[in-house]
């Protein structure tokens, strides 16, 4: 039976092989690893290829994964990194049976495009970046070399030259201590880099913060409606939305962060420490941040009291001076430690609101998700044109000189907030009984407010909601609508009214460039 003992020999030649390449990628990969952990635990190599790949995806792409996968869109971006290279080796494992050179050649080339994708992310910094890669394919392509020689004579036909037996256990043998060498180099690797982010934890545990100089106001009364399913109005920071292109989050320690403020029409060029920060007279205020890429009826808002430095105090010690008193930057461009870029208008952070750079977050330090030690938050500014997390820089420069990371990818350079309005309860296509239904959810136009919310059953005429108390114009507003709904199935919409007097417009808007537009509307079923 020729055909069965042909594609015997083949599936000899193909097992071995692509063994030894996955043997080989998972060598690869626990070396540079290692190399990441001894220099930069930032630069490790599935880290660096997928921010290459986050920096790369179009403004809609991006916007698909989150409404897709949502905060679990870097999960999902790693382990598609990994399945492809695993792909990638294998196949080099099958071609290496073969051609050996060429096997090998193929990881250094792959190391080669991972140094690249290294060097190319924002954040790069030189040659500790590229070694990981560098080397991690080195040791690939070694362990692919004696292994593929092994594999090619492991599957020679039984009893030929060499004896079949004898070299499959030699090829296992190298296998195996391939596998337990890398597992050691990559356990270490991971070891060293949770060793250098032990000392961030442990400035983040020792910071106490001082008590503001001015403090939040105390929450209105009323704030908070009773209703089963609404938004909390203060959002738990555990439960506050997460976006931003760190595929690990930096770990700063607070001892050695600086914040470095310079550029154009900066009198005097400062750096301050944490401490400098803290000596300062601090505000407490309550704010709410809402993201770019919020859908209409999206979860991509949270509320907090943030503690912090009024940053225009910072701004006007270091010489700066808005436009409109013949400063001579516009843009207020903040940087942090992966290299992100974010870029405010210097007029907005210097027009009385309440621009913070936060070193508190509902009462204690900043959580290293939202930006620990210090991040900016700009009332009424979308988070990608002002939130900046773990900032370690300000340039101040001008919107023609200087285009920020999402603005350079489609995103727009100026975006205030939209006034926008969800419900909350009930949940689309709920099952409610007919009788008293309560409607209810939050509105948000920060530096606006929100002064009137109104509802729409099926097509008919817009009824005034009940409005929880205002604690700020920066933050959202709680409401909620008695609605005695009738069986059969209907749909709600809902629109809100800004302080300027402006309803919520019902053009719908897609999320890039400036934010989206239109109303929330919820289908339900009333039994
Ligand atoms: N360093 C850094 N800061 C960042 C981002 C980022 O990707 N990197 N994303 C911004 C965006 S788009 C938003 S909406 C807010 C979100 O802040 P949060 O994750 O604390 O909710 O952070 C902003 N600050
Ligand atoms: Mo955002």
């Amino acid at each position: 039976m020729p055909h069965v003992s042909r594609l015997r020999s083949t599936l000899s030649r193909t097992v071995p092989g692509a063994s030894a390449g996955l043997l080989a990628g998972f060598a690869a990969l626990a070396v540079a690893e290692l190399v990441a952990g001894l220099v930069r635990p930032a630069a490790g190599p599935v880290t660096v290829v997928g921010g290459a790949v986050i920096d790369r995806t179009p403004a809609a792409v991006k916007d698909f994964a989150i409404r897709t996968f949502g905060e679990d869109d870097k999960t999902v971006l790693q382990l598609g990194i990994l399945a492809v290279l695993a792909l990638i080796a294998a196949a080099l494992g099958v071609v290496a049976v073969r051609h050996r050179r060429a096997g090998s050649c193929g990881v250094l080339l792959f190391g080669l495009i991972g140094a690249a994708a290294a060097a190319s992310r924002p954040d790069s910094r030189g040659i500790g970046d590229i070694l990981p890669s560098l080397l991690g394919a080195s040791a690939g392509a070694l362990v692919l070399y004696v292994l593929a020689g092994r594999a090619s004579r492991s599957s020679a036909p039984e009893g030929s030259a060499g004896g079949g037996v004898w070299n499959r256990r030699g090829f296992l043998v190298a296998a195996g201590v391939t596998a337990v060498g890398a597992g050691a180099a990559g356990l270490l690797g991971r070891y060293l880099t949770g060793r250098q982010a032990q000392g961030a934890v442990a400035s983040r545990e020792g910071l106490v913060l001082p008590a503001p100089a001015s403090p939040a106001r105390p929450l209105p009364k009323g704030v908070q409606l009773k209703v089963p399913g609404i938004t909390p109005f203060t959002t738990p920071n555990n439960d506050f939305y997460r976006v931003d292109t760190a595929l690990v989050v930096p770990k700063v320690d607070a001892g050695t962060w600086r914040l470095r403020i310079h550029g154009k029409g900066v009198a005097r060029a400062r750096t301050y420490t944490l401490d400098d920060l803290l000596a300062r007279p601090l505000i407490e205020r309550d704010i709410t941040l809402t993201c770019v890429s919020n859908e209409v009826g999206g979860p991509y808002a949270g509320h907090a009291r943030w503690l912090g430095v009024r940053l225009s105090d910072l701004l006007a010690e270091c010489g700066v001076k808005p436009p409109s008193a013949g400063g001579r930057a516009d843009q207020l461009v903040a940087r942090s430690v992966d290299g992100m870029t974010l870029g405010s208008p210097v007029e907005d952070v210097m027009d009385g609101r309440d621009a913070i750079l936060a070193v508190g977050m509902n009462g204690e330090p900043l959580p290293f998700d939202h930006g620990f030690p210090v991040r900016m938050v700009v009332p009424g500014l979308y988070g990608y044109v002002s939130a900046c997390k773990w900032i370690e820089d300000i340039e101040l420069t001008t919107f023609d000189a200087y285009d920020a990371y999402w603005v350079k990818r489609k995103w727009a350079r100026r975006a205030p907030v939209k006034t926008q309005s969800r419900i909350d309860t009930p949940r689309p296509f709920a099952r409610p009984g007919a009788g008293t239904v309560t409607v209810a959810g939050v509105a948000w136009a920060q530096r606006r407010g929100i002064t009137r919310v109104e509802i729409q059953v099926d097509d008919g005429p817009w009824q005034d909601a009940d409005l929880a108390a205002q604690d700020t114009v920066d933050t959202w507003r709680q409401w909620s609508y008695r609605w005695q709904a009738t069986p059969g199935g209907h749909n709600l919409t809902v629109r809100a009214t800004d302080g300027t007097g402006r309803v919520q417009t019902e053009q719908r808007t897609r999320t890039v460039p400036d934010g989206a537009s239109g109303r929330h509307s919820v289908f339900v079923t009333v039994t």
